[in-house]
């Protein structure tokens, strides 16, 4: 198996990105796809996530990260089948080709939700300090759980910023602050906001009292250390209702 035979077997072919959203890839480092999720896969998705919520209490997050002020999970490869897609859909699943552009696997899975009153983050790259001659390592997606509105901690983002080198901090004074040219996601439940990793965004506060779910699954260039080795973590329930394309696609087999 290699990369082409794995996602040609998961249904990708030429035509899964138009030239356009290949264009709007490398020139602005993000695509939003409206629409995506639909509404069945939504309600189990919703549905799975205060389901592992309640179960897990305060170890919520733990596999990977706790963060102040939200309610986060991890290691959702193995926490349900219903996440499958967000892992295995050709089109996002393209994007992480088109962008990384060489072979890759999957980083990791986890949700987030600002709580009430928190959530706001520094402006960061999902990645350390570019050299302008490094290939792009990997691409993060943000699937809506719940609609992004001005005033619920929408994620917002600086396009084309993935081309500079170094990172947000090397121009930026105040990295909480506003940014000039920072744009909001603003959309309905059921949208994915696909982006290249080192381009610049956060989490902001949402002033509101409802959630703002969302889960982050990620794809990294296969030579990059996965965030939980999905060798040691995988459990064999899980591996074993996996297709061989999407094991490849995880690094799971020798
Ligand atoms: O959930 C979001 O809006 C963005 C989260 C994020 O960028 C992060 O946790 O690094």
């Amino acid at each position: 198996m290699n990369i082409e035979e794995a996602l040609g077997q998961l249904g990708v072919t030429s035509t899964t990105l138009s030239d356009e959203e290949k264009r709007q890839l490398d020139e602005e480092g993000y695509l939003i796809l409206t629409d995506f999720i639909d509404h069945g896969l939504l309600k189990a998705l919703q549905d799975k996530y205060e389901e592992l919520m309640e179960r897990e209490g305060q170890n919520a997050g733990k596999e990977f990260q706790q963060e102040a002020g939200t309610r986060r999970l991890s290691d959702l490869i193995n926490k349900g089948q219903e996440f499958d897609i967000c892992w295995q859909h050709p089109k996002i699943l393209a994007i992480a080709y088109h962008v990384i552009g060489r072979d890759f696997k999957v980083n990791s899975i986890n949700g987030r939700d600002a709580l009430p009153g928190q959530g706001h983050q520094d402006l960061h790259a999902d990645w350390g300090p570019r050299r302008l001659d490094d290939l792009y390592g990997g691409v993060n997606t943000i699937w809506l759980l719940d609609d992004f509105t001005p005033d619920n901690g929408a994620t917002r983002f600086v396009p084309a910023t993935h081309k500079l080198a170094g990172s947000p901090k090397d121009y930026v004074m105040d990295v909480r602050a506003p940014h000039p040219d920072e744009q909001l996601v603003i959309a309905k439940a059921g949208t994915v906001f696909a982006y290249n990793m080192h381009m610049w965004h956060g989490g902001t506060q949402n002033r509101t009292n409802k959630t703002r779910r969302v889960l982050h699954p990620s794809f990294i260039a296969r030579e990059f250390p996965q965030q939980y080795n999905q060798k040691e973590f995988l459990r064999k329930s899980t591996y074993d209702r996996l297709s061989p394309a999407a094991r490849y696609i995880l690094d799971v087999d020798e």
